[in-house]
C-alpha cells in the first residue's frame, strides 16, 4: 500500500509517523509532504530517512492519504487527491459536519467508514476522546445529558502552542515581556477559557464541535450535549470532566465494570491509592484513561467521571491511522 502523509513536519504529523511505525498495514511505500520551507527535511520511518516534499498543485500517487495540514488546505486539496484516486482521512474541521462524510471513531462507529465516498473525517480531539469513554455507557444506559468541561494542552494548537507554552513559561521566570501569539493570552500560568472562534450563542467553535460531532459519531441527533472548553499550561494530552443524565439509572460500580472491558479505554479509578486520569500519565498512551467515577448528585442514577487521553494520538493521528486499518481489515483498500 501506499501512504502519504500532507503536515508530515507539524505535530500531528510527527505521531502519524510514530503510530505508522507500528501499524499493521501492509506500507510499501510512504510519502511525506508539507509547505514549500520544509522541503528536503529528513525524518525517521523504520530505520531510514524520508525526504520531506513540497506538497504538490495536484493530485498525489498513494492509496491513502492522512491530512493534517489544516482545514484551508484539505477543503481545497482532498477533492483533487479523490479524483486522483486516493482515500483521504482528514484530521481538520474541514467536511466533519458534511452528511456525505463520515465522521468515525472506530470503537464507536467503524463501520460509517466503509460508506466514504473518497473522504473519511478524523473527528476533533476533544471529541474522540470523550466518544470512547462515554459511547459504552451510552449503549447500555443510554445518555440523556452530557456536559463537559475540558483541560486542553497547548499542542491542540499545533507546534506553535507548544513553542509558546515553553518560551513563555522560561520569559515569565526571567521576568521578561513577550506578546501573546498561538493564544489571545498567555498561557504560562494561565488557563483561559477560549479556544477556536466565539459563536454567535456564545459558545466557542471547539465547544460546538463537541456538540456537533459526538452527535454524529453516536447517531443520535436527540443528545443534548454542553462543553466549557479551556486551553491550560500543559504540552500534551487533554483531560474532561464529564456529567451525564441517563435514561437507566447506573452505579460507579457497574460503570467501572462496563468500561473496564470497553475498547480503547484504561480505568485508573483508585482514589484511596491516589489513582485518577492525568496527563502525565495519559501521555503516550494508546487508551483514554477514565477514573474518578461516581454517582451524580444532581441526576438521579446519573454519572460524573473524568478522562485524560493523549489527543495527539487517540484525538489525532492514532484514531487516523485506526481508520485506515479498519479499511483495510474489512478490505475496503486496495
Ligand atoms: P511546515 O512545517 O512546512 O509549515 P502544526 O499543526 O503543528 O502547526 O503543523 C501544520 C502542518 O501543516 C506542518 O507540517 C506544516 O508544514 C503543514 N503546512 C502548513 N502550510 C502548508 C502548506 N501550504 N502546504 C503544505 N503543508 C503545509
Ligand atoms: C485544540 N481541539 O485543542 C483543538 C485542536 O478541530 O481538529 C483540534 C482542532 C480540530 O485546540
Amino acid at each position: 500500500m501506499k501512504l502519504a502523509i500532507v503536515g508530515a513536519t507539524g505535530a500531528v504529523g510527527h505521531e502519524l509517523l510514530k503510530v505508522l511505525e507500528g501499524s499493521r498495514l501492509p506500507i510499501d511505500e510512504l510519502q511525506l509532504y508539507a509547505s514549500p520551507r520544509s522541503a528536503g527535511t529528513q525524518l525517521p520511518f523504520r530505520g531510514e530517512n524520508l525526504t520531506v516534499q513540497a506538497m504538490p498543485e495536484g493530485a498525489i500517487p498513494a492509496d491513502v492519504i492522512l491530512a493534517s495540514a489544516g482545514g484551508s488546505i484539505s477543503l481545497e486539496m482532498a477533492p483533487k487527491w479523490v479524483a486522483g484516486g486516493s482515500v483521504v482521512i482528514d484530521n481538520s474541521s474541514a467536511f466533519r459536519y458534511d452528511p456525505s462524510v463520515p465522521l468515525v471513531v472506530p470503537e464507536v462507529n467503524g463501520a460509517v467508514a466503509l460508506e466514504h465516498q473518497g473522504i473519511i473525517a478524523n473527528p476533533n480531539c476533544t471529541t474522540a476522546i470523550a466518544a470512547v469513554a462515554v459511547y459504552p455507557i451510552h449503549q447500555r444506559y443510554g445518555v440523556r445529558r452530557m456536559i463537559v468541561s475540558t483541560y486542553q494542552a497547548t499542542s491542540g494548537a499545533g507546534q506553535k502552542g507548544i513553542e509558546e507554552l515553553q518560551e513563555q513559561t522560561r520569559q515569565e521566570l526571567a521576568g521578561e515581556s513577550y506578546t501573546p501569539a498561538a493564544f489571545a493570552h498567555p498561557i504560562a500560568f494561565n488557563v483561559i477559557p477560549h479556544i477556536d472562534a466565539f459563536q454567535d450563542n456564545g459558545y466557542t467553535k471547539e465547544e460546538m464541535k463537541v456538540v456537533w460531532e459526538t452527535r454524529k459519531i453516536f447517531g443520535d441527533e436527540s443528545l443534548q450535549v454542553s462543553c466549557t472548553a479551556v486551553r491550560i499550561p500543559t504540552f500534551r494530552t487533554h483531560a474532561e470532566a464529564i456529567t451525564l443524565e441517563l435514561e437507566r439509572p447506573a452505579t460507579p460500580q457497574e460503570v467501572r465494570e462496563l468500561l473496564s472491558g470497553a475498547a480503547g479505554v484504561e480505568v485508573r479509578d483508585d482514589v484511596t491509592e491516589k489513582v485518577y486520569p492525568m496527563p502525565l500519565t495519559a501521555t503516550g498512551k494508546y487508551d483514554v484513561e477514565v477514573g474518578r467515577i461516581r454517582q451524580s448528585l444532581v441526576f438521579d442514577g446519573g454519572i460524573e467521571l473524568f478522562v485524560a487521553g493523549d489527543q495527539l494520538l487517540k484525538g489525532a493521528a492514532l484514531n487516523a491511522v485506526q481508520i485506515a486499518e479498519y479499511l483495510y481489515e474489512q478490505g475496503a483498500l486496495k
